[in-house]
């Protein structure tokens, strides 16, 4: 793990680094520079024992679980695809709230012959869902823009996370099956939970009151 005494906290740009920009703060932590505009993958904070690490969202549990970062935050839906039970998850930030859901053609929900055909980037998600319900699909793992799948016989339907479904509408697509509800999370090493103890527990209770003023 990062055995310096400096805290890492891995995030991703975007949505999620936006939201939690309040939190962080109310937790005492601010960027020295605008994550935005910044170039920089190691970002100081206004405190010394503090940095991020700025890295892709699906790249946040794999630098939490080996220690590279002490702590990160995280979409439930990448935690739910990472899979891993080797991570800590103490709080719901409550923030970056969607949906993961299965999505078609409206009144077109079953085919007439052969297997449900599902692109989608979380493919583990997917196999267990359909899974559960014992429900044979051929999943093909995409990367980014699943809407296109369904409307070029690529898939018959998707599975993606959905916010206000404007997404889908604007491709002709509607939301179908609801999978699991998705808010960002705090992750935390196992080793540094332990290690780095008074400093973390300090961080998730000051987090916590900030996500009950919210
Ligand atoms: O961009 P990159 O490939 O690096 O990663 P990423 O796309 O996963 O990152 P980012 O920042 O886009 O999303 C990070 C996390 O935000 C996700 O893992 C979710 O936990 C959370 N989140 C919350 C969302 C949305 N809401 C959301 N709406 N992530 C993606 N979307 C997409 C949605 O799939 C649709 O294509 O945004 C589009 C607009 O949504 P609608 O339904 O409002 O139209
Ligand atoms: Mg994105």
């Amino acid at each position: 793990m990062n055995v310096s005494d400096v805290l890492t906290i891995a995030v991703s740009k975007g949505r999620i680094f936006k939201e939690a920009l309040p939190l962080l703060a109310a937790a005492g932590i601010v960027p020295a520079e605008d994550p935005e505009t910044s170039r920089k993958l190691i970002l100081p904070t206004n405190r010394p024992d503090v940095q991020f690490v700025i890295i892709r969202a699906t790249d946040v549990p794999t630098y939490v679980e080996y220690g590279a970062a002490d702590l990160g935050i995280s979409g439930k839906d990448v935690l739910m695809e990472h899979g891993s039970d080797n991570l800590y998850e103490p709080l719901d930030l409550k923030i970056g709230r969607c949906k993961l859901m299965t999505a078609g053609r409206p009144g077109q929900q079953t085919v007439a012959s052969g297997r449900l055909r599902i692109a989608t980037k979380y493919v583990n998600c997917t196999r267990r869902f359909f899974a559960s319900q014992g429900r044979q699909v051929e999943v093909i793992k995409l990367y980014g823009s699943m809407e296109l799948a369904p409307l070029v016989g690529l898939a018959d339907q998707i599975v993606d996370v959905v916010d206000t479904g404007n997404t889908l509408r604007a491709n002709g697509l509607a939301p179908l099956e609801h999978i699991a509800d998705i808010s960002s999370r705090l992750i935390v090493n196992r080793a540094s939970m332990k290690m780095k103890h008074h400093v973390i527990k300090d961080f998730i209770r000051q987090l916590a009151d900030a996500v009950t003023q919210r």
